[in-house]
């Protein structure tokens, strides 16, 4: 056995032994407990990052515990493979997205193959391959027939240069990532699910996920955003009377409505549209409004306009008042009925738009009725009581909003409404590489879903990246097909499927893979729902609530039974560094722009932390010898420079060091600082480890005190895992460690021993695996059992007793637990402080409660 042990040569070992063996193979048809752990499956980048090892290390840990815990456990690994950078990799390096894809999807997973990650590699998925997209299209093909998919025409942000669309993404600034342009909006059809049909649902069911953190829950609640309120119709001056709509609005205050100064109505509402059509103005001011991207915070921030149209029309319940209608580019198209009413005194963008354009601002909520007559000064949201508002006065908002939602109901004009911020969910994508949507559109016909029999619809190897834009729509062939219906000349869509997509049912996939159908029902119940899904709180918005649905649409539609996808979710914190600087003065060529003013300037150049020395209290460049800043410690970024990679590091210190270590160091749902030192500290404690399990076996007798630490240590590393609190998990196991090495030989010493390395196998298992095997223990220690404490241990032998004086605490004294009445009154009476507080007086009466308390009456 060698004096150090040496990861470089053992890690690989034990992780061909771990294949050899296939140990980590799931068994769906197993009659163990299940256990589903799930980590994020990864975007194939190019390599993986510190990041998936904090990601990767946690779930493996639980994968690993539950294990020896004797579950089955399914604990697999795909790659979300579809996306923009592969397609620009392609136009940047002239390389296929595909080839780009698979590259980097094998270097990633031979270096998290170097992690020793329990992992059921047989269950591997890449969802840019037919045999996964493939099923993908027969499921967005179910949720058509079950009318939860429709066509619809929607904005995309459009670059006038390229002439392509962008994501939200790729607009930085309002401009195109590539040509810089201004983007514009633009109105193409478009792939719409209809996530809308479960937003009560999906609020409800956050009820449900009890094992979620609070911020999730609460970020998701707001982003399906439920509004209670009033819809109703307001009549042009100069409409005939008599029922009808012209501007319908909604409003969450109706207790405003006698404050409304104007109706404003969206530059896409169709009324807006039908002006426009006669009015030149009016399609100008419109088209103005469409520069400047899509999104609705854009649109929120974006300055006020609006354009008054010189229509008018009539309060619901004052038919003399009229208020003017405008346009006005702050008026959310697909949000309520696209038109409100404005109430500037209560309303912030109102209030902003009003001042803007002169229009009244009445009050109609003060904080007491003798306030009626304040100036507002600046949009006052909050309750009140109602004033100027007529019948309304004197009532809460509340009950003002109630009032006007019976009087509207009562006459007819108007009806209480749930209103939901919600939008259902834009699935087209006009790029190459993503799913392809399995469509045909036929002059005759217009869509025609592709028949089952043509799936997987596979993408076409052979297309070009010279030109922007959308290579499928270029391409000379693929899209030409007849109409599987009428048989006529007709065209595929070119549109792909939102990569969202592709992460909303990865998870059923992993457990249930026939080659003929997505999944099979029964077998992924034999998982599903996961038990812990675990990844970054980026995704705690979007892909959460996607999966959340799409499980949702599946169960509507009987392709299984559950409604919830993730049980349990944990969200990681970031791995975070020191970034470095150096600042160099250099000078400035004269055509450079500001060279009049100063011919030369300060340029700061991030440095990578490989080329970072510290000497002292400073900080050296090696390459350059310049001295370097030290700046703020954050998230790792490329674009930073401040990225610790982790072959390098598996290289100087071995798997089990950089595990321990990510898993070490602060609460996992906190940010960790990567450090040397920690990484350092890392691998001395695996050395540690090694050092104690080459100790012969040679105790006997035993060791109370051991023995107990030891139980106790058993059970707080095994709540601490259950808890996903691995850095307590690690604190305790250092205790341990330190008291194993402190006590002399004992048979109990020699049990500890060995009860450390299986304490320490979901974390370093490469290290307990060598020691295990050196100890001559039989088996892999990863199909060992998780040892058991005993509850009897876990009570301290000593308790500590309170001793007062007339029920006043005058002592505390140690005590042997279960001490009887009479030694515990003679162990009271023999302290000095009691002694003292009696000064020499008999005791009346003595109270003894066993284990707590003594109390002299005296
Ligand atoms: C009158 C009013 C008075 C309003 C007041 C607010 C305050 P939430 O809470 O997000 O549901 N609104 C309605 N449709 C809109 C659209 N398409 N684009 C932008 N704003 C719209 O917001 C509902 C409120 O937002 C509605 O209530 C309406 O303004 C506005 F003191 O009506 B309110
Ligand atoms: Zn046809």
């Amino acid at each position: 056995m060698s004096d150090r042990f040496d990861p470089a040569q053992t890690d690989p070992r034990w992780q061909q032994r771990w294949a050899q063996a296939d140990s980590f193979r799931a068994d769906s048809n197993s009659a163990k407990p299940k256990s589903y752990v799930l980590e994020m499956f990864p975007y194939p980048s190019g390599r993986i990052h510190m990041g998936h090892v904090r990601n990767y290390a946690m779930g493996d840990v639980l994968a690993r515990y539950r294990r020896m815990q004797g579950h089955e456990v399914l604990h697999p690994m795909g790659w979300d493979a579809f996306g923009m950078p592969a397609e620009n990799a392609a136009i940047e390096q002239q390389v296929h997205p595909g080839a780009w894809t698979r590259q980097n999807i094998a270097t990633m997973r031979g270096q998290l193959q170097r992690l020793g990650l329990a992992i059921d590699w047989s269950r591997e998925l890449a969802t840019c391959e037919p045999d996964y997209y493939g099923h993908e299209q027969a499921l967005f093909l179910d949720l058509l027939e079950a009318g939860l998919v429709y066509r619809k025409e929607s904005e995309v942000n459009w670059d006038p240069v390229d002439m392509t669309v962008l994501a939200n993404e790729q607009v930085i600034d309002g401009k195109g990532w590539r040509s810089g342009a201004p983007v514009t909006r633009k109105k193409l059809n478009q792939w719409f699910l209809k996530i809308t049909d479960f937003a009560e649902e999906l609020l409800a069911g956050l009820e449900t996920l009890d094992q979620w953190p609070d911020k999730v829950r609460l970020m998701q609640a707001n982003w399906i955003g439920r509004s209670e309120g009033l819809q109703f119709c307001f009549r042009l001056a100069d409409s005939p009377p008599g029922g009808g709509c012209d501007i319908e609005v909604f409003t969450t205050r109706p207790d405003t409505i006698f404050g409304a100064s104007f109706v404003a109505i969206s530059p896409g509402h169709p009324l807006a549209e039908a002006l426009a059509a006669e009015r030149p103005e009016i399609a100008e001011f419109i088209a103005e409004c469409a520069k400047g991207g899509t999104t609705a915070a854009e649109i929120e921030t974006a300055e006020k306009r609006g354009l008054a149209t010189g229509l008018e029309v009539v309060h619901p319940l004052d038919p003399s008042w009229r208020l003017p209608v405008w346009i006005a580019n702050f008026v959310l198209v697909d949000y309520g009925t696209g038109a409100l009413f404005g109430v500037p005194a209560h309303d912030a963008r109102d209030f902003e738009f009003a001042t803007k354009y002169k229009l009244p601002i009445r009050r109609v909520v003060a904080a007491n009725a003798e306030a009626a007559g304040e100036p507002v000064v600046e949009a006052e949201t909050g309750a009140g009581i109602a004033v100027n508002s007529q019948f309304l006065d004197g009532m809460t908002s509340a009950a003002a909003s109630a009032e006007v939602v019976k009087r509207a109901e009562a006459a007819g004009w108007g009806s209480g409404k749930v209103q939901y911020r919600l939008r259902d969910w834009g699935v087209s994508r006009q790029r190459y590489w993503g799913t392809p949507i399995p469509i045909i559109h036929c002059a005759a016909c217009g869509p025609v879903p592709l028949p089952r029999d043509q799936l997987p619809l596979v993408l076409p190897e052979d297309v070009a990246f010279d030109r922007p834009g959308n290579p499928l729509d270029r391409h000379p062939s693929w899209s030409k097909v007849d109409c599987p219906k009428c048989g006529a000349v007709a065209r595929r869509e070119t549109d792909t499927l939102d990569t969202f997509v592709d992460s909303s049912w990865y998870f059923i996939r992993f457990a249930s893979q026939p080659g003929d159908s997505p999944f099979d029902r029964a077998e992924a119940e034999q998982w599903l729902p996961v038990g812990q899904y675990i990844g970054g709180v980026e995704h705690a918005i979007l892909h959460l609530l996607y999966a959340r649905f799409w499980t949702r649409a599946l169960q509507r539609i009987g392709r299984i039974g559950f409604a919830e996808p993730f049980a349990g979710l944990f969200t990681q914190g970031m791995v975070t560094h020191e970034t470095y600087q150096t600042r160099e003065t250099v000078k400035l060529k004269p055509n450079e722009e500001s060279f009049f003013q100063s011919p030369t300037a300060i340029e700061l150049n991030w440095v990578s932390p490989d080329d970072v020395e510290k000497v002292g209290n400073k900080a050296i460049q090696r390459t350059t010898g310049f001295e370097v800043h030290v700046g703020r410690v954050e998230k790792m970024s490329k674009s930073k420079k401040n990225v610790v990679d982790p072959d390098a590091i598996i290289d100087r210190y071995g798997a089990d060091a950089v595990r321990w270590f990510m898993l070490s160091d602060s609460p996992p749902e906190r940010d960790l600082e990567w450090s040397i030192g920690g990484i350092e500290g890392a691998a001395r404690f695996v050395q540690r480890v090694w050092r104690l399990a080459r100790q012969p076996v040679a105790g006997s007798g035993d060791d109370r005190d051991l023995e107990r630490r030891l139980h106790r240590t058993i059970a707080a590393v095994g709540e601490a895992i259950d808890g996903l609190q691995f850095n307590k998990a690690v604190a305790s196991i250092y205790e341990l460690t330190s008291a194993i090495e402190k006590a002399a030989p004992s048979a109990i010493r020699d049990t500890a021993i060995r009860t450390l390395l299986l304490l320490v196998a979901p974390m370093a298992p490469h290290l307990a695996e060598e020691a295990w095997a050196a100890r001559g223990e039989s088996g892999l220690i990863a199909d060992a059992d998780w040892p058991a404490h005993e509850a009897a241990l876990l009570v301290d032998d000593e308790v500590t007793l309170a001793i007062q004086v007339n029920g006043k605490l005058r002592d505390t004294l140690a005590a042997p637990r279960g001490l009887d009445r009479a030694a515990a009154e003679a162990l009271a009476l023999a302290s000095p402080k009691v002694q003292a507080q009696l000064g020499g007086a008999t005791p009346r009466k003595v109270i003894v409660v066993p284990d707590r308390l003594v109390n002299i009456v005296a």
